[in-house]
């Protein structure tokens, strides 16, 4: 098979990323991720439903502001459609060795921006045709594609909650043209990601309204959506800040009530980004609990940030730990449906040989195949699930089920608890840690 699409080969070198097993030592070669393996019924490569992002990995090339750009892409140009071209060319060559089946990406991530709407929206098309014909040749799929609207400098108020109407206006241009561009391409799910869509300051904004535009601006998008046959997943991508100080979409929480308030919640899910959930303090596991309790669990963008500073580095996963809990709640609620795990992460700005892109994106992989296996385990087993049953035992029979069902009043519930007599029961935390590391570490 040949792994390049047009005639030219980016990746010099570097073949189809095989799997070695864990007593490989080559950097080029899975370790843990074994796609076909079985694991419960389904396989690693089924369970897992890997992306590339894009942005991360065809498109920012190291700068940050304190610097310019470390990385050099091959095939980079300068003409803008011949760039994008090439651009298409590289990611579905770096998808096929990799052996991740889907990817995602921003309007202008792959195909050229432009102040001109009409020229934006003529190009768009064209590269999308581009990516089909990748796509056809590949066999790589699109797991979601999303408009960025918090780039360009008009959108520094917001884009659907900006202040000005014509913004808002604007920001649908993008909006109908990536909707229409994933129907092209076969899209399972459609992403928001609300950059800007919150606030600075309280003395300029009106939130109530801001956040009524937004909803408007979603149900908008979501009846063209299903108007052009998009049957996919709406998928918000819940962050507590940055790049504003106060974003609208802070946490899986509260994504999940403004889903539920404004009535989109038959066809709205959340994306749950790692470095996200901990951003708004809380754990990966959390909010991928917070949305699978709800029937909310749509996508997940597969980082992790740094636990010593606090903003959004979006590393490639290595902690076994976190993806371990992140595969119990993803287990548990039988999978991730139309979703998957999309390496929303970037090689560190040092990290400047080419081959360290394939190298970050084998060790989240593994990273993942890991935490698969242990958390399969981990439940066959049922040694968690049973601690926890037996935890919650007083309320399967007599009063305490009397009270779970609402068949009991606040007066009995207290001439209950009049009489009871209380033992105490350790939780038992330092237990659950071991039996835990026992798991991973055999
Ligand atoms: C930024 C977000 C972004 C979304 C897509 O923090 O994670 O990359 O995933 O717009
Ligand atoms: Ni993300
Ligand atoms: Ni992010």
């Amino acid at each position: 098979m040949q792994y390049f699409v047009g005639d030219q080969e980016y990746f010099k070198g570097i073949g189809k990323i095989a799997f070695e097993g864990k007593g490989s030592k080559n950097p080029l070669a899975f370790k843990y991720y074994d796609a076909k393996k079985m694991i419960g019924g389904k396989t690693m490569a089924e369970h897992l439903r890997f992306a590339t992002a894009y942005w991360h990995s065809f498109c920012a090339d190291g700068t940050d502001p304190f610097g310019s750009s470390t990385m050099d892409f091959p095939f980079r140009k300068s003409d803008p459609y011949a760039n994008a071209v090439a651009k298409a060319d590289a990611a579905f060559e770096f998808f096929t060795k990799l052996g991740t089946p889907y990817y995602c990406f921003h309007d202008v991530d792959a195909s050229p921006d432009s102040e001109d709407a009409v020229a934006y929206e003529k190009t768009f098309h064209k590269i999308a045709d581009e990516l089909l014909a990748r796509q056809k040749a590949s066999g790589v799929k699109l797991l979601w594609n999303t408009a960025n609207v918090f780039t360009h400098p008009i959108y520094m108020n917001g884009a659907a909650t900006n202040p000005d109407f014509n913004v808002v206006a604007r920001a649908a241009v993008q909006v109908k043209n990536s909707l229409d561009v994933n129907v092209k391409l076969g899209g399972q799910n459609y992403v928001f990601w609300g950059g800007r869509e919150g606030y600075m300051s309280l003395l300029n904004t009106d939130m109530k309204r801001e956040q009524d535009h937004l909803a408007r601006f979603l149900t908008m998008a979501r009846d063209y959506g299903r108007s052009i046959g998009f049957k996919g997943t709406f998928l918000i991508e819940p962050k507590p800040m940055e790049p504003t100080k106060h974003q609208y979409d802070y946490d899986a929480a509260t994504t999940i009530g403004f889903i539920k308030e404004y009535g989109l919640d038959k066809d709205f899910k959340c994306n749950i980004e790692a470095n996200h959930a901990t951003l708004a303090g809380h754990t990966f596991d959390h909010d991928l609990l917070v949305s699978a309790n709800h029937g909310m669990l749509g996508s997940v963008d597969a980082n992790q940030g740094d636990p010593i500073n606090g903003w959004d580095t979006d590393e490639f996963p290595t902690d076994v730990y976190a993806t371990t809990m992140a595969m119990l709640v993803i287990l548990r609620h039988g999978g991730l449906g139309s979703g998957g795990l999309n390496f929303d992460a970037k090689r560190r700005r040092n990290s400047t040989d080419l081959e360290d892109l394939f190298i970050a994106h084998i060790g989240g992989m593994d990273s993942f195949a890991l935490g698969l296996e242990v958390a399969h385990k981990i439940i066959d087993e049922g040694l968690f699930d049973t601690f926890v049953k037996n935890r919650y035992a007083s309320f399967d029979a007599g009063d305490g089920k009397k009270f779970e069902d609402g068949s009991m009043d606040l007066a009995s519930l207290a001439a209950i608890g009049r009489t009871v007599q209380i033992e105490k029961r350790s939780g038992k935390q330092e237990y659950l840690n071991n039996l835990m590391n026992s798991y991973l570490f055999g």
